[in-house]
């Protein structure tokens, strides 16, 4: 395994030379495999949430990624549970556009075997994971890089913003029920959450101390809740 990912980052070294014109960013020299410009690998503890994943041929003779939007906050963690369905060896890479036409070009010449980790190959019917943090906004790409896949459709947008995520954000009015600061934990009466898709309701939300410094039991708030680590979060205030 060894030599081929030497002779993956040789090859790609070599070919460097003819994207270097274009906004390429880095280079393979430079860019280390922990940290890329889609992000780094995640862990398993700090996932937000999973996206389903299908990779499958259909009658049409397209090749298909086929998922819920693929459209994360800057900094965000997800597991990407992915299925081939299809009757061929797939391929489920995340990573730039432009690097994925590199690579696209690399495994034309030579249909390599990657073991990186933004990237997971499935035989017909078998399924895995890529827990991924996107770390910079962006748009990436989630491809398949089998040689004529990706021509036959096996590319999908995946855009990473907090710009998107900012102008979605709609403020809930609150009243703060009880405020327990030493497990950092506040229960709110509130209204409707649009972005969790909650109803009205009382519940248990974390936040952290600078919040908490603000907060007081009887208070009335305007506030937004989110997903952080998996647990609702109150992450802006009014
Ligand atoms: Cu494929």
């Amino acid at each position: 395994m060894r030599n081929l990912l030497l002779t993956t980052s040789f090859a790609l070294v070599l070919s460097a030379p003819a994207f270097a014109a274009g906004t390429h960013d880095g280079g393979h020299g430079e860019t280390k495999p922990t940290a890329m410009m889609i992000g780094m690998p995640g862990e398993a503890a700090n996932v937000d949430r999973t996206i389903d994943v299908t990779l499958l041929e259909n009658d049409e003779g397209e090749m298909l990624i086929e998922s819920e939007e693929m459209t994360i906050k800057e900094g965000e963690t997800i597991r990407f549970n992915i299925t081939n369905k299809g009757e061929l060896e797939h391929e489920f890479v995340l990573d730039t556009v432009e690097r994925n036409a590199e690579h696209k070009i690399e495994m034309a010449k030579m249909d390599m075997e990657h073991d990186d980790p933004n990237r997971i190959r499935l035989d017909a019917g078998a399924s895995g994971e890529v827990v991924w943090t996107f770390a910079n906004a962006g748009t990436f790409e989630a491809a398949c890089l089998i040689p004529g896949h990706y021509e036959s459709g096996m590319h999908r947008a995946v855009s990473v913003g907090d710009q998107m995520a900012q102008a979605d954000v709609e403020y809930t009015s609150g009243t703060i029920k009880k405020i327990d600061a030493k497990a950092g934990k506040v229960t709110i009466i509130h209204g409707p959450l649009v972005n969790l898709d909650m109803p009205a309701m009382t519940m248990v939300f974390r936040a952290d101390e600078a919040m908490m410094a603000k907060m007081s039991e009887g208070q009335d708030i305007e506030f937004v809740a989110d997903r952080v680590k998996g647990k609702l979060t109150v992450t802006q205030m009014k």
